[in-house]
């Protein structure tokens, strides 16, 4: 019996796995186990799949193609390794070094996600290096960056077991994040005073299990949450002395809720009173309160404001810093924390450094033993502007690792245009067939879980380590050895590592000193199990909660209170776009179904993508349940069949993003989703588009256009 990790969500479950010569018997979880205690949701449970691992569709061996009217053809790794290190060397000369990007993962482990930093933004010395967390957490990074001075969610998963009131918020954890949302429910039941709210537009699986629903128009959490502020500060609802002691800025905050017009703010979330006075009344007394949130605060132009004016609720309440309280982010990804950890954004540095600051870029440069100035002082471009870079051909040359952006992307059409239009694409994948590969001039076969020693962090700080089970396929190599190999072909020195745990000691060396230390991790340590950092040196038990002293990361050691304002998203409805269109996901299938798609028990529970709206829309529109119908936005379109619920608010419409262009042309949302983007955190607007409805009959022009692009899937 091994133990590992699931790698799917940031929960982060620990799984006992059962072999039998190099194929898995058994996946199963151990009760005295944290965090989950036994427990597994139906996709950590099915990761024995045969469909996973049994499958022709496995990358197995480095594959290349000279020009894009030649087929793929199979090479070694030392074939590969050179044609990668001429090309990539020869491109850096003829166009500079801002002419290659790389768009990464938070499905990476730590260990590869750092390698990469190190040859991007140190070897290569370009900062154009983004991932998936653009469109997952890069709100919430900067919600924390603005109030407390840095990253790092504050809170723990043992916060559930003190907690008095859950606020879920923007998140539908009860089939995204189902272990933890087990973990509240049993507090829930076993302690009748607990009270579950959760703010959302539909009535999803959270909703239906919480105590109070409070259904917001979509993008209107601001003005939710500085409405329960106002109420509450109102009946003198706040912690004096946290504010007194922890705080600035609280004048202009109290002056600016005062000043709101309480009508105005109801208005805004058009939402009836009654569900704000129960809010109110859950939080009036000294209550604990533990806030979970994820990307229905964070996929927004207003996605920083939204997270800041959540946490400012909790500085208000000065519920932090103290068991049971807290605003807690929900990472998505097993490992999007340890790549904000090695600083895989486009503005990061690793150890939640920043590329803007010289003591920073001075402190990798001498761990990396790099000339001075060798890493760039500007930020890198983020992922949406990064993929019309390539449209603008400034940059020529892309890297893609553990992401499928031609189905995660919004406006897909472009992401298309910007692939064909690179000189160079390389894509790192364990499978062979996925929307972003078809695009790809050289492929590289990744090891997945269970083949490969890798570090993870999950949500709550806690790393752990996962243990190689069996080796990978043919040529299939862990993407850190992937990376230092073509490092090496092109010269570089300091890629020299024999074993994962070398890149490992390296990385966490450089964390000494940082707000997420880890420098007391060794190998050693965590072979025995997880630790939560930060966790500074070799005998220190790590830390469960940040700011239990009332300092945070700030200059002033002080959490920070802003104004932020309720403004409208990006794309208005009108009468040719009269709907909004929200996106997300089903408890079934993990993003773009790559594995998921392979798994027979998982497929048959979710099996074709639909488009959720409320009864009395459809009968407006004169459309049935099952109809085919045509979401069309200013981008483009997709297609799915209807279903009719009165989960969902009035003149709004849902649709999961899972079904790329390989299950049908027309499935993948993103080609109608736009990407307009938060002006700070730079993360999309993937909750609110504006599109009309239309039943699936006409042709529209962008039919043609999608065909065309679509060619060369087929
Ligand atoms: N089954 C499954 N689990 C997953 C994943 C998966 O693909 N499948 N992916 C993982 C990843 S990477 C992530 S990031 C997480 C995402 O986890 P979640 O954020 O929980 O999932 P989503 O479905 O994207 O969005 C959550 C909810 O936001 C609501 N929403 C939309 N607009 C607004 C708004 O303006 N305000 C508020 N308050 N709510 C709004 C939507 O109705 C939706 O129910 O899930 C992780 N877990
Ligand atoms: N409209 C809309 N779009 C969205 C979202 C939304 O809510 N709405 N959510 C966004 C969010 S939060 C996220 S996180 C993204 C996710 O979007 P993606 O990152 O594109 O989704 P995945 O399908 O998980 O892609 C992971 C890829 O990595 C491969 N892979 C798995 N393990 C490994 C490994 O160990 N090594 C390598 N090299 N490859 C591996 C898989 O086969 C797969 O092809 O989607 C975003 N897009
Ligand atoms: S809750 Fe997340 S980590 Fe746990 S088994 Fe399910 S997908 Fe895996
Ligand atoms: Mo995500």
């Amino acid at each position: 019996m091994k133990q590992s990790i699931c790698p799917y969500c940031g929960v982060g479950c620990q799984i006992q796995v059962s072999l039998e010569s190099d194929s898995i018997t058994r996946i199963g979880a151990d009760k005295t186990q944290r965090p989950n205690h036994g427990m597994l949701c139906a996709k950590g449970a099915t990761l024995k799949s045969p469909g996973m691992w049994d499958t022709a569709d496995r990358l197995t061996t480095p594959l290349i193609r000279t020009s894009r009217n030649k087929p793929l053809q199979p090479v070694t790794w030392d074939e590969a390794a050179d044609f990668l290190g001429q090309r990539l060397t020869t491109m850096r000369q003829e166009h500079g070094r801002d002419s290659l990007a790389y768009y990464g993962s938070g499905q990476l482990d730590t260990e590869a996600s750092y390698l990469f930093t190190k040859f991007f933004k140190g070897s290569l010395g370009t900062n154009h290096m983004d991932t998936n967390s653009r469109l997952c957490m890069s709100s919430a990074v900067a919600g924390y960056v603005q109030t407390f001075g840095s990253d790092g969610p504050p809170t723990c998963y043992d916060d559930i077991s003190h907690a008095d009131v859950f606020l879920i918020i923007g998140s539908n954890m009860a089939i995204t994040h189902p272990v933890l949302y087990k973990l509240i429910h049993k507090r829930r039941i076993k302690n009748p005073h607990v009270r579950i709210i959760t703010v959302d537009p539909r009535k999803t699986q959270t909703a239906k299990g919480a105590d109070i629903h409070v259904p917001i128009k979509p993008g209107s959490d601001v003005a939710f949450c500085q409405l329960i502020a106002k109420r509450l500060l109102k009946i003198n609802r706040l912690d004096e002395s946290f504010i007194r002691r922890s705080t600035e800025g609280f004048d202009e905050y109290q002056t600016q809720l005062r000043w709101l017009d309480e009508r105005a703010l109801l208005e805004a979330c058009d939402i009836h009173p009654a569900r704000i006075d129960e809010v109110v009344y859950a939080l009036s007394d000294d209550v604990r309160l533990l806030s979970f949130y994820c990307q229905g605060t964070n996929q927004s132009i207003r996605g920083v404001d939204k997270n800041v004016a959540l946490i400012q609720l909790h500085m208000q309440l000065g519920e932090i810093g103290k068991p049971g309280a807290g605003p807690f982010s929900l990472t998505g990804q097993p490992n999007a924390m340890g790549g904000r950890e090695v600083g895989y954004l486009s503005h990061q540095l690793p150890g939640y450094r920043l590329v803007t600051n010289s003591d920073h870029r001075k402190a990798v440069e001498q761990s990396w033993q790099l000339p001075p100035n060798s890493i760039q002082p500007q930020p890198g471009l983020p992922a949406v502007a990064l993929f019309e870079a390539l449209v603008q051909k400034q940059i020529k040359g892309l890297w893609i690792a553990g992401t499928n952006p031609v189905v995660s992307m919004p406006d897909s059409n472009r992401v298309i245009k910007a692939l064909k239009m690179a000189e160079l694409v390389i894509a790192q994948d364990c499978y062979r067939q996925t929307e972003t590969n078809a695009f790809a001039d050289v492929l590289l076969p990744a090891a997945q879980w269970g083949e490969k020693t890798g570090t993870m962090t999950s949500s709550e700080r806690l790393v752990s380590r996962s243990e190689k089970m069996f080796d990978p396929p043919k040529l299939a190599k862990p993407d850190w050895w992937i990376v230092a190999r073509v490092a090496r072909a092109m010269g570089f020195k300091g890629f020299d590592y024999e074993t994962s745990d070398d890149v490992w000691d390296e990385f966490r060396q450089l964390t000494a000193g940082t707000v997420c230390d880890q420098a007391g991790m060794t190998t050693k340590r965590l072979k025995r199990g997880p630790l939560q950092w930060p966790c500074p040196w070799a005998r220190h038990s790590g830390t469960a909660r940040l700011y239990t002293n009332g300092k945070f990361n700030t200059p002033s050691h002080r959490a920070r209170f802003t104004t932020v304002y309720m403004r409208d998203p990006a794309q208005k409805i009108s009468e040719q776009f009269p709907f909004v269109l929200t996106t997300g996901r089903v408890a079934n299938h993990w993003h773009t179904r790559t594995r998921t798609g392979k798994i027979p028990q998982l497929n048959d529970r979710d099996p074709a993508p639909y488009l959720e709206m409320h009864p009395l829309d459809a009968q407006q529109l004169g459309f049935e349940s099952d109809q085919m119908i045509r979401i069309v936005s200013q981008h483009g379109e997709a297609r799915a069949a209807l279903r009719v619920t009165d989960t969902i608010r009035r003149r709004l419409v849902f649709m999961a993003f899972h079904w790329g262009q390989l299950f049908d042309t027309y499935s993948n949302i993103n080609a109608a989703v736009g990407s307009e983007v938060d002006a700070v955190s730079k993360q999309p607007e993937l909750k609110f588009c504006a599109v009309r409805l239309e039943p699936v009959v006409t042709v529209s022009p962008f039919v043609q256009i999608r065909t065309q692009a679509l060619e060369v899937l087929v």
